[in-house]
């Protein structure tokens, strides 16, 4: 198998990313579809593509679950981060760090390509990946075909879902991890979720359109140990099964 990974800026901005893990005989293919991605992203156009390949053996790839999903509607942003603040509420996650999560992504000057990672219970911000962040890689669904039918059964459509659901589904299931803060940074997208160790809770309006503010943030346990949860966020191969 193949891992790909694309992520474009310009004049050091983000602006698009994403994560494959495809048959060598649809890379071709799959890079052309990535570089497009890129260039024509409603953010802007890049001045900075990165795509990376690299080839992965059968036997590193860890095969996980896929989170139970469901969905919520609101009229208004500000009732979609009341429910995000419950749904967290109920993860384990304490109120400090709900706070200062909401208001970490809120202050974001620029989006970041990875995710802030913060303590469930003190909400102290645990890595030093400052504006970068922690970016989860390496992960796809193991039957790209099936997994789309199985969202086709629950109506869910669209590139930023579908890949969403894989990366709380690795980012869940590492042990340590408690929950997930999501709203996507790209201004015409508003919806953004919640994710626990079991389920990934739609949001359809978790900001205001034109916005570019949005992003990550991964709850975890405060005694991680961190060093080998950002080598699996980063460098374990995951496939998730149906
Ligand atoms: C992003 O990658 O821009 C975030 C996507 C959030 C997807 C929420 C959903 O539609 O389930
Ligand atoms: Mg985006």
């Amino acid at each position: 198998m193949i891992s790909i990974k694309m992520r474009a800026e310009k004049d050091k901005k983000h602006i698009s990313g994403a994560e494959k893990i495809i048959d060598e005989n649809d890379l071709e293919k799959n890079v052309l579809k990535l570089i497009d991605r890129a260039r024509f992203h409603e953010k802007g156009e890049p001045n900075f593509i990165n795509i990376k390949i690299e080839k992965i053996r059968e036997s590193e790839i860890l095969y996980i679950p896929i989170l139970n999903i469901k969905s919520k509607k609101v009229l208004f942003m500000e009732e979609g981060h009341i429910l995000a603040k419950e749904e967290l509420k109920k993860s384990g996650v304490g109120e400090n760090a709900i706070e200062n999560a909401f208001n970490m992504l809120s202050s974001l000057k620029q989006s970041m390509r990875g995710a802030i990672v913060l303590g469930a219970n003190t909400g102290k911000r645990l890595d030093n990946f400052l504006d970068r962040g922690l970016r989860a890689t390496k992960m796809d669904a193991e039957d790209f075909e099936k997994y789309k039918d199985f969202l086709d059964s629950k109506k869910i459509s669209g590139e930023h879902a579908m890949e969403a659901i894989i990366l709380a589904s690795k980012v869940a299931f590492y042990k340590d991890a408690v929950a997930e803060l999501c709203y996507s940074d790209d201004p015409s997208y508003l919806a953004g979720y919640v994710a626990n160790k079991n389920d990934y809770i739609r949001i359809n309006i978790m900001k205001n359109f034109g916005s570019e503010i949005g992003g990550r943030v991964f709850f975890v346990k405060d005694d991680i140990f961190l060093d080998d949860y950002i080598n699996y966020i980063e460098k374990q191969a995951v496939l998730v099964r149906l």
